[in-house]
C-alpha cells in the first residue's frame, strides 16, 4: 500500500530519445553544477519555446524536440562574426559591421546594421556566460534602458560602445584589466622598479570578467608562491564614460587548488576545490580526496574527506541540491579499499564490481552540516576486477559514471544518475532528501557511449545526452510518463 502511494506521489519518469546532430554537452562545471554546452538557449521565433543556437545553425523547438525540418542556417556574416541572441533577435558582429536579424516565417530579415569596427581582441578569458566558439558575449545592457551596449575585451581594456541616434559610438575604454594596470605608470612610480616587479608578477596573473546589471566585476588570480594563490575582486560601475571602482576585496593566500565561486548570495567571495592526500590514520597509506569550501573569502574552511582512487576527480562537487539558493557539498567515496588489507586486496583482484557512496552535505547556518542530508550507495559493475584496469574501471576512476547535477522531474531537487553497468544508466529521483536504491528509470545505452546531463529543451527537467565517437549525439528528453 505504501509502495503504491509512493509511486503515485513520485509520478513515473520517462525519456524520449532523439538524435540531435551538432549538440554537445562536454561536462559540468564542478563548482556550480552547470552544464558545459556548445550551444546557447534563446527563443528566436517568438513562440515561447526555447530554441537552440549553435555556431552555424538555429534549431527551433517543435513539440518538445528539435526535428531536422526546424533546423536553419544562420545569416551569412563571415566565419569570424560573433553571434549573440538578445531579446528575441540575433546579433552578428563581423570585423566591421554589427547586424541585427529577426526570424520571419522561413527566413532571416536584417532589421538594421551599424558600421562598427570590432577592436582587435586577444585570447583573454571572455565574459561570464560565454561558451566559446562564435558565441562569445558582446552585448550587455549596462544602463538598463533595454538597448544593449556593445563591449569588446582587448589588452588595452574593455571597449564599450553605446547607441547614439542611428549608430553605435565608442563610449569608453575601461582601464580595468591587470595587464594595463602594470604598464600604467601612475601607481608604480612610487616604488623602485624591483619592488614593482615583485608586486605585480604579471605572468602569473589571470583574470576573469563578469558583467552583471550596471557593473563589471574583475576577478584576479595572483600566484603568491608555487603552491598558494590570492584572489582579488574589484567591482566597477560604468557611468556612461568610465568605470568607477566600487571596492576591492582580496582573499587570504590559499592553496592553488581553490577557485573562486559563488556558493551563496551573501556577497562574500567563496572559494572551493579539492585535492588528493594520503590518509595517515590508517595502517596502510590510502588515497583520500579532500573537498574544500570557504564561505568567507578563505578565512575558515569546511573540509570533508573521502576514500578515493589516485587520480579520481568527482564530476561535480558543489551544486544547490535542494534548490534553496545555497550550493551544497557533494562527496564521492569508493568502497574499493574498505575493510582490512587482505579483504581489500582480494576485492581488487577478484571482484568485478565496486561499491560507491555519494554524500550531500547541506549548506546551512553559514557552513556545511556535519552529517550528510543524503547518502546514496551504488554498486557499479566494472566488467573485470579493478586490478585488471579495464575500460569501465578507467571511466570509474575518471569520475565519469556518476552525475548529481540533473533534476529529471523538475521538482527543484537534484536527482542522481549512475552508469552502474557498461550498457545502462540508472536514474534515481530524490525527494525530501530520500534516496531509494531502486531506480526510477533505467536507460539501455551502447557500451561505447558516454553520458552528460543538461536541460537541452529548457523545460525545467534535465535531459541526458549520449555521445559516442563517430555518431550523432542522442538526447533523452525527460518527461512525465503520461497515463
Ligand atoms: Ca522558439
Ligand atoms: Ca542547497
Ligand atoms: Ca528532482
Ligand atoms: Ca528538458
Amino acid at each position: 500500500m505504501i509502495a503504491a502511494v509512493l509511486a503515485i506521489a513520485l509520478g513515473a519518469l520517462a525519456f524520449d530519445a532523439r538524435e540531435l546532430p551538432g549538440i554537445e554537452v562536454t561536462g559540468v562545471r564542478p563548482l556550480s553544477g552547470k552544464a558545459i554546452t556548445n550551444y546557447s538557449h534563446a527563443d528566436l521565433d517568438g513562440d515561447g519555446l526555447t530554441d537552440i543556437l549553435l555556431d552555424d545553425a538555429i534549431l527551433f523547438q517543435r513539440q518538445g524536440g528539435y526535428p531536422a525540418a526546424s533546423r536553419y542556417a544562420l545569416p551569412d556574416a563571415g566565419d569570424a562574426a560573433r553571434l549573440q541572441a538578445w531579446n528575441g533577435d540575433l546579433y552578428l558582429w563581423s570585423e566591421s559591421l554589427l547586424s541585427r536579424y529577426r526570424w520571419h516565417e522561413r527566413g532571416w530579415e536584417r532589421v538594421v546594421a551599424y558600421a562598427l569596427p570590432r577592436p582587435e581582441t586577444d585570447p583573454l578569458p571572455a565574459a561570464s556566460g560565454a561558451t566559446g566558439g562564435r558565441r562569445q558575449a558582446f552585448l550587455h545592457d549596462f544602463d538598463g534602458d533595454g538597448t544593449p551596449e556593445v563591449f569588446s575585451v582587448t589588452p588595452e581594456g574593455v571597449h564599450v560602445f553605446a547607441r547614439h541616434g542611428a549608430g553605435y559610438n565608442e563610449a569608453g575604454l575601461l582601464n580595468i584589466l591587470p595587464g594595463r594596470r602594470i604598464t600604467s605608470d601612475a601607481v608604480p612610480r612610487l616604488w623602485l622598479p624591483e619592488a614593482r616587479r615583485l608586486s605585480f608578477p604579471v605572468l602569473k596573473m589571470a583574470c576573469r570578467l563578469v558583467m552583471e546589471g550596471d557593473g563589471i566585476t574583475v576577478l584576479l588570480r595572483e600566484a603568491v608562491d608555487s603552491e598558494t594563490v590570492r584572489y582579488g575582486r574589484t567591482r566597477y560601475r560604468w557611468d556612461g564614460e568610465q568605470a568607477v571602482a566600487r571596492g576591492t576585496e582580496t582573499t587570504q593566500a590559499v592553496a592553488s587548488y581553490l577557485h573562486p565561486c559563488r556558493l551563496n548570495d551573501d556577497g562574500m567571495l567563496d572559494l572551493a576545490g579539492g585535492c588528493e592526500k594520503t590518509s595517515e590514520t590508517t595502517m596502510l597509506p590510502l588515497p583520500v580526496y579532500e573537498t574544500w569550501a570557504s564561505l568567507d573569502g578563505g578565512k575558515t574552511f569546511h573540509v570533508r574527506r573521502s576514500a578515493s582512487i589516485p587520480g579520481f576527480r568527482p564530476r561535480c562537487a558543489f551544486v544547490d541540491f535542494d534548490g534553496d539558493g545555497q550550493a551544497d557539498m557533494i562527496t564521492e567515496e569508493t568502497g574499493l579499499f574498505e575493510g582490512g588489507a587482505r579483504e581489500a586486496m582480494s576485492r581488487l583482484l577478484t571482484l568485478p564490481e565496486v561499491g560507491h557512496t555519494v554524500r550531500v552535505f547541506r549548506q546551512q547556518d553559514g557552513g556545511f552540516a556535519r552529517q550528510p542530508a543524503l547518502r546514496a550507495v551504488f554498486v557499479i559493475r566494472l566488467e573485470s576486477p579493478a586490478a585488471a584496469q579495464g575500460d569501465m574501471f578507467s571511466r570509474y576512476r575518471a569520475g565519469k559514471l556518476v552525475d548529481v547535477s540533473g533534476d529529471f522531474d523538475g521538482d527543484g531537487s537534484r536527482d542522481l544518475v549512475v552508469q552502474d553497468r557498461i550498457d545502462r544508466l540508472s536514474v534515481h529521483l530524490v525527494r525530501d532528501w530520500i534516496f531509494r536504491s531502486t531506480p526510477d528509470a533505467v536507460l539501455s545505452i551502447d557500451r561505447a557511449a558516454q553520458f552528460a546531463v543538461a536541460d537541452v529543451n529548457d523545460d525545467g527537467r534535465s535531459d541526458i545526452v549520449l555521445h559516442e565517437e563517430g555518431k550523432m549525439s542522442r538526447v533523452y528528453f525527460s518527461r512525465e510518463e503520461g497515463p
